[in-house]
């Protein structure tokens, strides 16, 4: 069943919807007030390829990156504090929300790459650099970098996308201090995470996360906190490869989502990916397979059998 966008949470109030997940803020129950200080973060089982969100959803998709996130916050944790508070939250969204510390988020999407693809492929071809960072001649698609690199980008309203930025253009935006400190953060976070996920046949050739600040918890220095916010290396989050096919100079196949990209650009699917229509539902075996997927990077990355 397809549960309505946004639920009905009592003692919630929704407060944004991204493509796949919505915020709601808890309600005070004394006075009934929307909390300022809390977040609960929801992650649905909606799937997006080639930028549609599709009509089909992958069961437990929503748990299973939650779950995911939730372990790499914990692996994450001697880098960076995170938002998470509590993943008790009401049996609608069980397993599938997390209660988090409200933040003010930093302006920019952190997007480091240990591979070089899609957009940032784009940047080189044109530039011979990623978002002004330069790179070696003779790189490909697929090519693992020289050492992971930040490229951020802007955070553009729903719908639009993102534009890259220069190291320079985030510095302007949030001050020279805490844009050396989110690039160093999202490199060792990715670092970290490639570090674990090619020992579990993983390779996580980019990620975005996001920073928001802590003003209530000041650093040694009496700054703001910068804390590791939203979803963290996450199918969603990432490129997610199988190291074991991994092949510089072609598109790299998606761990996650290749069996849906295949069918939507097969003939089967009597879908034209140029033609602005929506997708058609998926299959009842393209779901499970992409379902049996997100299960089996889950179980691979944690080590842990996923219980729905
Ligand atoms: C926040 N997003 C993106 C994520 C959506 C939208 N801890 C926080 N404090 C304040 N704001 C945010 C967070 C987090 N995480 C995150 N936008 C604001 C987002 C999930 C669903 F609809």
């Amino acid at each position: 069943m397809t549960p309505p966008v946004p639920l009905d949470l009592p003692g919630y109030v929704h407060v944004y919807s991204g493509k796949v997940r919505e915020l709601y803020a808890p309600l005070d129950p004394a006075t009934g007030s929307p909390s300022q200080d809390r977040l609960l973060l929801v992650a649905s089982d909606r799937i997006s390829a080639y930028d549609h969100v599709l009509e089909s959803e992958i069961p437990d998709k929503g748990a299973v990156l939650t779950q995911l996130s939730l372990w790499w916050f914990e692996q994450l944790a001697d880098l960076v504090p995170n938002h998470v508070v509590s993943d008790e939250v009401p049996a609608a969204v069980a397993g599938r929300a997390l209660l988090v510390r409200r933040l003010e988020m930093l302006p920019v999407e952190c997007i480091g790459r240990a591979y070089l693809t899609g957009g940032g492929l784009e940047d080189y071809r044109q530039n011979g650099s990623v978002c002004g960072v330069p790179l070696p001649e003779g790189l490909e698609d697929g090519s693992r970098l020289p050492g992971p690199i930040f490229t951020p980008t802007t955070k553009a309203p729903l719908g639009e996308h993102d534009l890259p930025m220069t190291f320079a253009e985030v510095e302007q935006e949030v001050g020279a201090r805490l844009a050396a400190q989110v690039r160093d953060l999202t490199t060792a976070i990715l670092s970290r995470g490639n570090g674990i996920a090619a020992a579990r046949g993983i390779l996580l050739a980019d990620t975005k996360v996001e920073f928001g600040l802590d003003a209530a918890s000041p650093d040694q220095d009496g700054n703001p906190t910068v804390v590791l916010a939203d979803e963290v290396l996450t199918p969603d989050s990432s490129r997610f490869w199988p190291a074991d096919q991994w092949q510089p100079g072609r598109t790299q196949p998606s761990y996650d989502k290749q069996f849906v990209r295949d069918w939507l650009t097969s003939a089967a699917s009597g879908w034209d990916r140029g033609s602005g229509e929506a997708p058609p539902p998926l299959p009842d075996e393209i779901v499970d397979q992409t379902r049996a997927k997100y299960v089996e990077a889950y179980e691979a990355l944690t080590g842990r059998t996923f219980a729905s």
